[in-house]
């Protein structure tokens, strides 16, 4: 009786972090890796519309930073992320939250961000399989992660 009440607990606990289809769970949020290649625009477009009120994902913690370059680093694919500089030149500035890229901790490739036309902000996987922050020309077609915030779990799904 207990344990069948536990058990039940338990399952509502995971039921009610469950993140919208194709989103994957990482802490507050859920991430929708994608499949197909947009440039960074539309990308951030279809984070937007596709995926109801999601974003090109946004890198608060070095937690979260972490599982997004170890996922990429797994799938060996380039991701879009939520920062451009086209405000000012390598100042990287979250779109979501307009908050400044690397204030607090950075995982810049060498050499990056590099300026000039590259304006959007991508992980990239170098030579030693590894993920790294890297700024790449905005048109270029690439994937991309979406973020939603899971502080409603209720609504979502
Ligand atoms: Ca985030
Ligand atoms: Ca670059």
């Amino acid at each position: 009786m207990i344990l069948s009440l536990a058990l039940s607990l338990i399952w509502l606990s995971l039921e009610s972090n469950a993140c919208p289809d194709g989103f994957v769970k990482f802490q507050q949020s859920c991430y929708h890796f994608s499949h197909d290649q947009e440039t960074w625009f539309d990308a951030a477009l279809a984070c937007q519309t596709v995926f109801n009120k999601a974003y090109l994902a946004e890198i608060d913690s070095q937690a979260e930073n972490q599982f997004l370059l170890h996922y990429a680093a797994n799938a060996r694919t380039d991701y879009w992320l939520g920062a451009t500089d086209l405000q000012v030149d390598c100042t990287f500035r979250w779109q979501h939250s307009q908050e400044v890229v690397g204030t607090n901790f950075r995982s810049w490739s060498p050499g990056n961000p590099s300026g000039g036309p590259e304006n959007c902000m991508e992980i990239v996987i170098e030579l030693d399989h590894i993920g790294y922050w890297n700024d790449q020309t905005c048109h270029d077609y690439q994937n991309y992660v979406c973020e939603i915030e899971d502080s409603n779990p209720e609504i979502v799904g």
